[in-house]
């Protein structure tokens, strides 16, 4: 677990230094059951929340040294993270090749610093919607809070001003209009999660519903 762990953040410190090109593989990436798809379908509750960027803040707090809540000014301030992943929807749709910019969630993590009893992560959307994850699961080279896609600011429908991108998971457990992120000592099943999807979400393995 931990030599992974450092081998991911390995990973991701080339990404920042600029010195790896992203990952594209080819094969075997199209997970069981899926197909691909290229227009970016919107998948939500049907609430596209309008947060004007004065207003905006992101919020990550619970079990951390350092909570903080973040302005616009504040969160854009932060090292700058772009990557290139695949987004897989649980109604069987991929999509490869999305370049996502926004803050990494290792910055966020260092900037936050969690305790050692901090072992799962609730996050909390403009529209209320939850999902939760290990927080394992998100420290990983590949996540982050991101505001643009494809070098354009996020549109509102696909969860702007900013969003979490979690590739590894079903594009669930990625909330769009990310309001908060809690820290947590404990597992809190989020809105998807308490209506028969899978906690775990795992792709590769069609790890679709609990
Ligand atoms: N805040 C919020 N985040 C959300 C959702 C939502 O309804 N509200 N839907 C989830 C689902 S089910 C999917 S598949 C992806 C879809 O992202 P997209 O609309 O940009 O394709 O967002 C996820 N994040
Ligand atoms: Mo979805």
């Amino acid at each position: 677990m931990k030599e992974d762990y450092v081998r991911r953040k390995e990973r991701w410190a080339k990404k920042m230094s600029g010195k790896e090109k992203p990952v594209r593989p080819s094969a075997g990436r199209l997970p069981p059951g899926q197909h691909e798809a290229s227009n970016f379908p919107v998948l939500d509750l049907g609430v596209h929340p309008e947060i004007p960027l004065g207003e905006w803040t992101l919020k990550i707090h619970g079990e951390v040294e350092n909570p903080v809540t973040l302005d616009w000014e504040q969160f854009t301030a932060l090292p700058q993270f772009n990557d290139v992943s695949d987004f897989h929807c649980v109604t069987t749709w991929s999509q490869f090749d999305m370049e996502f910019s926004g803050v990494a969630f290792f910055t966020l993590a260092e900037l936050v610093r969690p305790k050692p009893s901090a072992t799962h992560l609730f996050f909390t959307g403009y529209d209320d919607y939850t999902t939760n994850t290990p927080l394992d699961a998100c420290m990983d080279d590949d996540v982050m809070v991101a505001h643009s896609w494809n070098g354009q600011p996020l549109t509102l429908e696909h969860g702007g001003p900013a969003r979490m991108i979690i590739p590894k998971l079903y594009a669930w457990k990625g909330a769009k209009f990310i309001r908060e992120i809690n820290f947590r000592d404990h597992d809190e099943l989020g809105f998807w999660e308490q209506r028969g999807y899978s906690n775990s979400a795992d792709p590769f393995t069609e790890d679709r519903f609990a």
